[in-house]
């Protein structure tokens, strides 16, 4: 069967499981795994301290919103939140799992400068990640992300496409034998004023060389997922392309680099909009594809929340809507039946940062 290609694995059946549960139709994952250093830039953002005590208000309302788990399956956590509970007392990874939300846990230790690179980056941690991986599981967790970066103005360097495909193969390994899910995130950076046409080739160049040392490292397809970032131009770009140009590109990209038997494709909104990562989903859902096409965003589901919560305990209601707002537009994009209509001017707003370094 297709699972004894990693008959190491104790875990196969599992993660295949798991795999399809989170890329189940319908729905998509809330990536809330900020560490503690961006967590802090979204707090001062509002205007808040970054305490333990505030990410803990802020995930707490982000869990609890009623019905979340209709639009959500997975929950991308950082190891903080893995540990803690709620504002009253309750696991957050029990509450989780009550709204029929999986679990998942940030395992990289984020990006430091790549010796010998054009300015470029690597991401750290595969030191200690078997047993790290084994606690986390322990602890409820049932998937892992692992997000690495590729910058298009910088290069990319053969070496820096390189480093970025083996560390997440590595991890992707771990990850299985340890009964985590990998999600694997090679981020193409929005910087840079290229048009479309060299994103596709450099999104071309690093999937190709991500599932060359995927399979070298013997990792079941059937068991990951994959974060990619959407075909665009730079963010700097003159020419802009519309959400059918994108998801033309993007999907001409999975065609010719993705093997079917991978279950699930769960698009990062890497700065776009709100409204933009909602329609350029909903543009690739026109008619059926290979892998569930959905969504694994951060910004482009809490902006508006982030904005309107200030830190305000009487907002919470309103919050928790506004998230559900934005839940139900992803899923509706996942089937392909996203309109726009009746979406805020805030919600179009863009949230690219130039160089910005997470
Ligand atoms: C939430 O941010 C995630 C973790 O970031 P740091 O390690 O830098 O704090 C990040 O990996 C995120 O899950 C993805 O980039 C997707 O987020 P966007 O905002 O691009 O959808």
């Amino acid at each position: 069967s297709a699972l004894s290609v990693r008959a190491s694995s104790s875990y196969a059946d599992e993660l295949v499981k798991t795999a399809k549960t989170v890329a189940s139709p319908e729905r998509g994952i809330l990536a809330m795994d900020e560490s503690n250093a961006t967590c802090g830039k979204r707090l001062a953002s509002i205007g808040l301290e970054n305490t333990e005590a505030s990410r803990q208000a802020y995930r707490t309302l982000l869990v609890t919103v009623p019905g979340l788990g209709q639009y959500i399956s997975g929950a991308i956590l950082f190891e903080e939140t893995l540990y803690q509970s709620t504002t009253d007392g309750r696991k957050i990874v029990d509450v989780l799992v009550e709204q029929n939300i999986v679990p998942g846990i940030k395992v990289d230790k984020g990006l430091v400068p790549l010796a010998g690179s054009n300015n470029e980056s690597w991401c750290q941690g595969l030191d200690g990640l078997a047993s790290r991986s084994a606690s986390y599981y322990q602890q409820g967790a049932r998937f892992a992300k692992w997000r690495t970066v590729i910058s298009i103005p910088n290069g990319p360097s053969e070496l820096a496409v390189k480093e970025a495909a083996w560390g997440l193969a590595r991890y992707a390994a771990i990850s299985q034998d340890n009964g985590l899910v990998p999600i694997v995130e090679p981020e193409i950076l929005l910087d840079g004023d290229h048009g479309i046409d060299r994103t596709f080739e450099v999104a071309k160049k690093v999937w190709a060389g991500v599932f060359f040392y995927l399979s070298q490292n013997n990792v079941l397809f059937e068991g990951i997922l994959l974060k990619p970032s959407m075909v665009t131009p730079g963010a700097e770009a003159k020419d802009r392309a519309t959400p059918e140009q994108v998801a033309d590109y993007t999907l001409r990209l999975l065609h010719q680099r993705i093997p079917p038997a991978v279950p699930g494709i769960m698009f990062l909104s890497g700065g776009l909009s709100e409204v933009e990562a909602t329609l350029n989903l909903n543009a690739m859902n026109q008619a059926p594809n290979p892998w569930h096409v959905s969504f694994s965003y951060a910004r482009a589901l809490q902006n508006t929340c982030l904005k309107k919560w200030g830190g305000r305990p009487e907002n919470v209601k309103e919050v928790q809507e506004a998230l559900l707002v934005r839940a139900k537009a992803n899923s509706l994009a996942q089937l392909g039946k996203y309109t726009g209509e009746g979406e805020s001017e805030e919600s179009k707003q863009g949230m690219f940062v130039k160089g910005y370094v997470y």
